[in-house]
């Protein structure tokens, strides 16, 4: 059976860059990434996605303002926690980015995202992003490099997504 454990991955962009954080340890260190984390008990997705917003780079949002664009399942051959991250975007933020301890703030331009060095699937999911396109993607690795297979979806509409995934 899979354990589920659930993620906030958060991307604050314009209409020519977007801002990725070099993660400096931890899950997924050594790369380019969004901002997130895991939930805290007794807090909602919307509200860990502003903590660790705020925790990994100093930027404070809304939870109001924070648009829910995808849904990425990530699982791992011979483990059984799947990974559920649920991607956040928005435009609208105060503050300037500032390094923290896990994570050093830049702004890349839309075209030149820096795919080497980030997660494998990036490059399948973050075309719908950045098309503003809404998305469920599922990818099964083996090991933190290797895809084994993957599927994308392209959605109409997050709630309608969330209610027939509930049912
Ligand atoms: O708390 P921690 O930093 O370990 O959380 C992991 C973060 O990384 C969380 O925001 C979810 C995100 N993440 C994965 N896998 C992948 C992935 O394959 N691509 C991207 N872009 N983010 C991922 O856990």
């Amino acid at each position: 059976m899979l354990l589920k454990k659930v993620y906030t991955l958060v991307f604050i962009r314009n209409d020519t860059k977007i801002l990725l954080g070099w993660k400096k340890r931890g899950f997924g260190v050594n790369q380019w990434n969004g901002f997130g984390g895991k939930l805290e008990p007794n807090e909602t997705i919307q509200e860990a996605a502003v903590r660790e917003l705020k925790e990994e780079c100093c930027l404070s949002v809304k939870t109001a303002d924070l648009r829910n664009i995808g849904h990425l399942e990530f699982t791992f051959e011979d483990d059984p926690v799947m990974m559920d991250v649920r991607v956040f975007s928005t435009n609208m933020y105060e503050g300037v980015p500032k390094e923290t301890e896990e994570m050093c703030p830049k702004w890349f331009d839309l075209d030149r995202i820096p795919f080497d060095d980030m997660w494998p699937d990036d490059k399948f999911w973050f075309p719908y992003m950045l098309k503003n396109k809404l998305f469920y993607a599922k990818f099964h690795y083996k090991g933190f490099d290797t895809i084994l297979h993957y599927n994308i979806e392209e959605l109409e509409s997050m709630e309608d997504f969330y209610a027939k995934k509930s049912t």
